[in-house]
């Protein structure tokens, strides 16, 4: 089944998702190695793989390391048309409607389109929201883009709702990689009480309590990123913590 449809399927049942972000540039084959064995021992639902900014040369073997230890799919979250890879399963085909760089919006589309097409992945169109998490971080800097602001849950709402009906199928939103303070559950129930497409939520969850609250809220999956590596035991407690 494809991703998206599965996802989806998974979200309508109302059963919370849980999704592990893997930054190339952080990982090397070992570390991938035991990250994916808890992946697949807490049955994490999707394994994310992108960054707002790759140095290194792993992406792909990153990519063909996961999928060598696992079958949980592999979607590229992409911070640059230099993240495409025809070993992933899909891609997030984001656009940053939180902000207004029109690069961010479509620009970098155009030019990745062709290479996307050739890859031959699943394409899951994503609205793409930054908010304001208390630092500046890599993301708001590389996207050239404002975050929403923390407690503007009206502005949030609308943008949402707009990405709803522009056709996007997921919304994405993220505090950023790192960030000081995870987005408010109050912003995560306002969005999703007024979106019918899934709910991802990122950005500074270091906790289980954080992750159950988002999930309350409304997220239909929370990504975990940073946390993987500064807490190993996290996505088996968060999941454990769920009740499946
Ligand atoms: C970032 O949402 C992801 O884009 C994950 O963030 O690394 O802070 O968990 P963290």
């Amino acid at each position: 089944m494809a991703i998206y449809e599965k996802l989806t399927n998974i979200a309508k049942t109302g059963k919370k998702q849980l999704a592990v972000l893997i930054d190339p540039d952080k990982a090397n084959s070992d570390s991938i190695s035991s990250l994916i064995k808890k992946c697949n021992s807490a049955k994490v639902d999707l394994i994310l793989v992108g960054g707002s900014l790759i140095k290194g040369s792993g992406f792909e073997s990153c990519i063909q390391s996961i999928k060598n230890e696992t079958d949980i799919p592999v979607v590229i979250f992409p911070g640059s048309v230099f993240q495409i890879s025809s070993n992933a399963d899909a891609i997030l085909l984001l656009s940053l409607i939180s902000g207004r760089n029109p690069e961010m919006l479509i620009g970098n589309h155009v030019i990745a389109a062709p290479h996307i097409r050739r890859a031959g992945i699943e394409v899951i169109p994503c609205g793409y929201m930054l908010i304001e998490s208390g630092k500046l971080t890599s993301v708001v800097y590389m996207s050239n883009t404002s975050p929403i602001p923390y407690e503007k849950n009206d502005i949030a709402v609308c943008t949402a709702v707009a990405g709803e009906m522009l056709g996007h199928k997921l919304i994405y939103m993220d505090a950023g990689s790192g960030a000081e303070k995870s987005i408010s559950a109050e912003m995560i129930k306002q969005v999703k009480a007024n979106i019918s497409i899934p709910l991802i939520v990122g950005g500074g969850i270091r906790d289980v309590k954080t992750a159950h609250d988002l999930w309350n809220a409304g997220a239909d999956v929370v990504v975990i990123g940073n946390a993987c590596e500064s807490k190993p035991g996290l996505i088996e407690e968060i999941r454990i913590g769920i009740g499946y």
